[in-house]
């Protein structure tokens, strides 16, 4: 792709309406565009990153065993009714009236929508667990939407839900979803700390957040570092497994506000190893019973011939939020550079030749390096406009691609100039950089 072609519309100047990072570079490279206050446009270059994480939560989804479905943005209201939930959920729910007067809504979450597919079909025990998830846009009519696409209005989200016939059963979903969201998070290059929370208007007993370390986060956390050297590696999909390294991240002290008590901190917390800080509400898992299937009469056949309500719990993943944590997390504001985890990178290398006029050899060769990059499966972006060479790599380093190959007047042979951001240039051949590349897209 050439830079000039492509709908990247860079802004020379921070904007003043953004407060925090993330804000101010996703609407400078032009990521996005707000279209009315708290809904925005994803623009090509947001829009490859956010569909990059989605895959990413896609595959670790799947790799847990939930299946896959999509519901739509606008709801019924009976089902709310059903819940209770419809006078409860307020303000921050967006209502409509379709043009025989009825009551519809844009979903804001969908416990109880999902309640009412499961209870249409599964009638018996022997087909419980379900886990089911989908990706789907949300709408929650927030009092103050702030910060970009971090606090929106309509925002993108992975919501699973699951059904058990047990507590003991529910808590193995709960469970796997707790390992499934640590795996996620750290293969988008974010360390993610699971905290006890409070549940909301969402339910339940039982919750926690997922937190990326970052102060510009709205959420308040009171933490044991030692929480921060833990890994998921020796955990299997597997009940006692699972227990265990639950127990693991248990046994810190990890709290968002909500919870925070100081003697309980002061207590269990050391003070070289107490943590107060703030941080990214990533992702929310709950677990709340028969919140939903009760009301809504959603029941199995139990092995003697009872009758119960099934055991549910609910689990989210902000994924538009995602794009704007991972520029909180990596983007070093001072020197105006961005470095995207390969992995989510919007494109994978930029290609930057020094253009003069009348000779168009350093084009040429970008040109050819593009393509043996492609025949490779490395998505490249070159620029090809004629401005100076400092801005060129100025814009660059905003675009955020992990590498850079430079191009100066007098090419080198088959040796390139080649970079990886944040690091030293150094002269290699083109298939080092391929192999380079390719080896850490595999691993990521
Ligand atoms: C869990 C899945 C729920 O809605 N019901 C279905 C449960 N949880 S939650 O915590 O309210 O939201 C899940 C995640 O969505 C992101 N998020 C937002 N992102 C951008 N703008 C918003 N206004 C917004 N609200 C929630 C967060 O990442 C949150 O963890």
């Amino acid at each position: 792709m050439y830079i000039s072609k492509s709908f990247i519309p860079i802004l020379k100047n921070n904007p003043s309406e953004a407060k925090i990072k993330s804000h101010q570079l996703m609407l400078r490279v032009g990521m996005i565009k707000q279209s009315s206050a708290g809904i925005y446009s994803w623009l090509p270059l947001g829009f490859k990153v956010m569909k990059k994480i989605e895959r990413i939560v896609r595959e670790e989804q799947n790799n847990i065993g939930v299946q896959e479905i999509l519901m739509p943005t606008i709801q019924s209201s009976e089902i709310w009714k059903e819940s209770g939930r419809y006078e409860d959920y307020g303000e921050e729910m967006l209502r409509i009236k379709d043009r025989q007067d009825r009551e519809m809504l844009y979903g804001p979450t969908n416990e109880e929508l999902v309640t009412d597919i499961f209870r249409s079909s599964i009638k018996s025990y022997k087909s419980l667990p379900q886990l089911l998830y989908h990706i789907q846009w949300k709408f929650r009519d927030e009092i103050r939407p702030r910060f970009g696409i971090m606090r929106c209005r309509e925002f993108y989200m992975k919501d699973a839900y699951s059904f058990d016939v047990s507590d003991e059963e529910a808590n193995f979903s709960y469970n796997k979803f707790f390992l499934s969201y640590l795996k996620t998070f750290k293969r988008l290059n974010l360390t993610a700390i699971p905290m006890a929370a409070d549940t909301g208007p969402i339910g339940g007993s039982l919750s926690h957040e997922f937190i990326i370390l970052a102060d510009t986060g709205e959420s308040k956390i009171f933490t044991d570092k030692r929480v921060f050297e833990l890994s998921t590696d020796d955990a299997k999909l597997e009940k006692n497994s699972l227990l265990n390294m639950r127990k693991k991240y248990e046994q810190y002290y990890s709290v968002t506000d909500e919870k925070f008590k100081k003697d309980e901190f002061e207590k269990n917390v050391s003070e070289k190893n107490r943590l107060i800080t703030k941080g990214i509400e990533v992702g929310h898992i709950f677990y709340f019973g028969d919140k939903y299937s009760k009301p809504m009469g959603a029941s199995v056949d139990l092995p003697g011939g009872k009758k119960d309500f099934v055991k549910m719990g609910s689990y989210g993943i902000g994924v538009s939020r995602l794009v704007g944590a991972i520029i909180e997390a990596k983007y070093d504001e001072k020197n105006e550079v961005m470095k995207w985890p390969i992995s989510v990178a919007p494109y994978d290398i930029a290609i930057i030749p020094m253009i003069n006029k009348n000779d168009n050899t350093a084009l040429d060769q970008a040109n050819k390096i593009y393509l043996e990059l492609e025949k490779n499966n490395i998505d490249a972006i070159i620029d090809d406009t004629d401005e100076n060479f400092s801005s060129k790599i100025k814009k660059m380093n905003l675009i955020g691609a992990p590498y850079q190959i430079i191009i100066g007047k007098k090419s080198d042979g088959h040796l390139l100039e080649f970079k990886e951001v944040g690091k030293d240039s150094q002269k290699i051949k083109l298939q080092n950089i391929i192999k380079i590349i390719t080896e850490q897209k595999v691993k990521n």
